[in-house]
């Protein structure tokens, strides 16, 4: 999958995250509000080295659909958060279970191959509606918290049909075109992006968000990147959350095992895949919005971190 040709336009100048963080009183402040995380040491270091990267390079934040439905106020919070201490993580989110719900709502049953959903031409003005829907309402919400946020719902994924026969109107991410996210990050406004593919010929497709969330930070590279999910990290067979996963020494031993759901197998097939393209230290932190700050801020983290 990410073998094919990525192309892009990243030959932009960089816009350095805000130099708020730099003010001692203000970096005073924010070490104070995450006190309880940890150390002030090391929540300065921290703040210190993300607001010196390019803001094309801070974080990408895939936010699944889950999120959007049960967990808005935390999301909405902890990004308005970054914002007020300078810094712009770039958005992009699903709407998986927005999705089924309309799609039955329309009499459309559910298929899916590979974790992939079968889209007919019905069934796509359904999910551009919905996608549309759930871009504004987290756009919307952020605004309401006095954040900055740009809504991107077509214009950064150049897609071509994945398997037309098979799965229909669903894309497979050709190019990424970074010039919406740029202009927005220019104004310091957290792009908000959909995971809506359009081929050259302008028919829009369905991208899952997953794919589309890796094909992003194959062409950014950024610093941080981080799956926001409803269950906040990858689960063990009691339920409990796993730290970290090195994948180079348990991916074998951990995909053996039956306790592990499909939906995680896929999501872990994924992220070795995404991995895959970056430098050999990069690594992939899944958690939940309420636990964002802590795992940007802290040597401990939160949720599960993902290795290659
Ligand atoms: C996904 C897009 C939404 C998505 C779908 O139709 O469900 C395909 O399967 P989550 O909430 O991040 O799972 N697209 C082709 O990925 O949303």
């Amino acid at each position: 999958f990410f073998d094919n040709d990525l192309d892009s336009g990243f030959a932009v100048t960089p816009i350095l995250n805000s130099h708020a963080v730099h003010d001692p009183q203000t970096r005073q402040t924010i070490v104070r509000l995450l006190s309880s995380m940890g150390s002030a040491k090391e929540i300065s270091q921290y703040l210190k080295r993300f607001s010196q990267l390019d803001a094309a390079r801070f974080a990408v934040v895939k936010v699944g659909g889950a999120v959007l439905r049960d967990d808005l106020d935390a999301l909405v919070s902890s990004l308005a958060f970054l914002q007020d201490v300078g810094l712009t993580p770039i958005v992009i989110h699903g709407a998986g279970p927005q999705l089924d719900v309309e799609l039955s709502a329309a009499g459309i049953e559910k298929n899916t191959i590979d974790g992939l959903r079968v889209t007919s031409p019905e069934a796509l003005a359904i999910v551009r509606r919905v996608f549309h829907a759930q871009n504004l309402k987290l756009v919307e919400a952020l605004q309401a918290a006095d954040a900055r946020a740009t809504s991107i719902v077509s214009g950064v994924f150049e897609a071509d049909y994945l398997d037309r026969e098979r799965l229909g109107l669903v894309g497979q991410v050709k190019r990424v075109d970074l010039a919406p996210i740029q202009a927005s990050l220019q104004s310091g406004s957290i792009p908000v992006i959909a995971s809506l593919g359009e081929t050259v010929g302008g028919q829009i497709l369905n991208v899952n968000a997953d794919f589309a969330a890796n094909e992003l930070v194959q062409v950014l590279q950024p610093y941080k990147i981080v799956f926001l999910t409803g269950t906040g990290g990858l689960l063990d067979a009691q339920g409990r959350i796993i730290d970290s996963i090195n994948l180079s020494t348990e991916y074998d031993h951990l995909m053996q095992q039956p306790w592990i759901e499909g939906g995680m197998r896929v999501k872990i097939e994924q992220i070795k895949g995404l991995l895959e393209g970056l430098p050999l230290a990069s690594s992939v932190s899944i958690t939940k919005p309420s636990e964002l700050a802590k795992e940007l801020f802290t040597h401990k983290g939160s949720g599960t971190l993902v290795r290659r």
